[in-house]
């Protein structure tokens, strides 16, 4: 189609892209986005002839193709999911077959990463693109807490509003549960969850009587059940998923962003009759497989709404397994330790990505990326602003479109845990470990009880995880170029985002959310 304004001649595809002043652009929204440096020299109005242009098109298009250029995104976040918890990754005694499918018909990264190996730091830096040390989330937040995600970061949910998106999430916030701070309060239209952890309970067996206050299922911003009970846990997987099948057939003409973020599998493990007893692992395995199914619900819905091709669907989990819980914890395949530890079993997690006929099906990606990457990557994608303050993550749509020769754009990915320590960081096939105190397992739990903690201690160790994923073989003593490469490069993160360990105040630390319970 050609259409004239501005005296040009506008070529229009109805796949959304078109080209004016030989500049390629997208209509998204109700404006008109170019690729680059913005609108052509000499035409700085023609986003307003374009928009009428655009009512022109609404009247001769479907909907879908129209939009076809502004992908919609689903990106899905489970709690505390092994690495080796899916079916292409090892999993055992139970199967994930819409996770597989997904690994078939789109790209699996093999070293993706949290930036925390707890939640609530874990969802801060996903959502803000951020170190976690950046914005100042360190742990797991509380019931009642005083601190949480400031409302002056720009969350995933903002930017892609900024672009017209319309946003919902479904399921676990954890970045604040003050009404000031919860989702509704950062970007997102939408909301129905849990504002913490499932384990933040009265009922909890492993916390004692009084630990806890009533855990609400919240809608927006106010309880719509002001206390979960044991019954309510076991709605909660099928719960999440049906609000986002509703979210995705509601906004079937216009870009969306859907998070959805299950509450399990975080003990206590709960799960719906239908799938009750239906793996052989036992409990883990039959919240995995329903968790597995709402991913099916998920693909189900977008097909049937012809939204498949314009999709990108990305999966993923906030940290490691927490094994101490032994048969109700996961597994992190190959990697050392689990959740709230700096090795690979902490923070490497599975992901997934697909958007059929975008991303090479059936691939994949062995660079280094993480949840950081998802706001710039998203950001680029839709041509979105990205925030004002600084940010960490990188954009890494090259690694996404499979292109020849696309290399991690991390020169290193740092690793923050307990009081706002670097514990460790990677670059290239290197992990330095730096020294510090760790919890390990002394002992597990079994069937929702937990077990025995001890705490270990490590020095200064190198890891090359080629050859050793695993970091059993510390060859810090015959390797010292690279321990003083990825030193240095330590030196340089703790400058910018500080670390307790060294006594070092970041020149880039942001402060959290302050907030006042009446
Ligand atoms: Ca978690
Ligand atoms: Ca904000």
């Amino acid at each position: 189609m050609l259409f004239t304004f501005c005296q040009e001649k506008v070529e229009y595809n109805p796949g959304g892209i078109f080209v004016f002043a030989r500049q390629r652009g997208r209509i998204d929204g109700d404006a008109v986005n170019f690729y680059g440096a913005g609108a052509p020299s000499g035409c700085v109005d023609c986003v307003i002839p374009m928009n009428r242009v655009l009512l022109f098109l609404l009247l001769t298009l479907t909907a879908s193709s129209l939009w076809a250029a502004a992908p919609n995104v689903v990106m899905i976040y489970t709690d505390d999911q092994g690495y080796g918890d899916i079916g292409v990754q090892g999993a055992k005694g139970y199967i994930t077959p819409n996770l597989d499918r997904m690994a078939a018909e789109g790209m699996r990264f093999t070293d993706f990463y949290v930036a925390a190996p707890v939640c609530s730091a874990s969802r801060a830096a996903l959502l803000t693109g951020c170190y976690p040390a950046r914005v100042g989330i360190n742990g797991a937040l509380g019931p009642k807490s005083r601190t949480g995600l400031n409302p002056d970061e720009t969350t995933l949910a903002e930017v892609m509003k900024a672009k017209g998106y319309v946003t919902g999430m479904f399921g676990k916030w954890h970045l604040g549960d003050h009404p000031d701070l919860l989702p509704v309060k950062q970007g997102f239209d939408e909301y129905l969850g849990l504002p913490y952890s499932n384990d933040m309970w009265p009922e909890n067996p492993n916390a004692k009587k009084g630990s806890y206050p009533p855990l609400p299922l919240m809608e927006n911003a106010t309880a719509l059940d002001p206390e979960v009970s044991a019954e309510d846990q076991a709605t909660l997987t099928t719960r999440y998923a049906e609000r986002a099948v509703r979210f995705i057939t509601e906004h079937n003409t216009k870009p969306f962003f859907l998070y959805v973020a299950p509450s399990m599998p975080h003990v206590p493990l709960y799960v719906s009759d239908k799938f009750k007893g239906k793996s052989a692992q036992g409990l883990y395995g039959d919240v995995i497989q329903e968790i597995d199914w709402a991913v099916g619900e998920i693909l189900t819905a977008l097909k049937t709404q012809g939204l498949d091709g314009n999709t990108l669907v990305i999966f993923t989990s906030d940290n490691g397994p927490w094994s101490i819980y032994g048969n109700h914890a996961g597994s992190a395949g190959p990697f050392r330790e689990s959740k709230g530890t700096c090795w690979e079993g902490g923070i490497r997690v599975p992901c997934l990505m697909r958007w059929p006929g975008k991303i090479p099906a059936g691939t994949v990606c062995r660079e280094v990326a993480g949840t950081i990457d998802i706001l710039p990557t998203l950001a680029a994608l839709t041509g979105a602003a990205l925030p004002e303050k600084a940010i960490d993550g990188k954009d890494i749509g090259p690694l996404l479109r499979g292109e020849a020769g696309a290399k991690s754009p991390h020169e290193s990915l740092v690793f923050y845990y307990g009081n706002h320590e670097l514990q460790a960081l990677r670059s290239g096939k290197w992990k330095l470990i730096l020294p510090h105190t760790y919890r390990t397992i002394e002992k597990t739990g079994a069937n929702g009880m937990t077990g025995k903690h001890g705490r270990a201690t490590t020095g200064l160790e190198l890891y090359d995880l080629e050859t050793d994923p695993g970091e059993t073989k510390d060859l810090a003593a015959t390797e010292p170029a690279a321990v003083q490469q990825l030193s240095a490069l330590a030196q340089i993160a703790r400058e910018e985002l500080g670390d307790t360990l060294t006594k070092t105040r970041g020149k880039g630390q942001r402060v959290p959310a302050a907030v006042t319970w009446p």
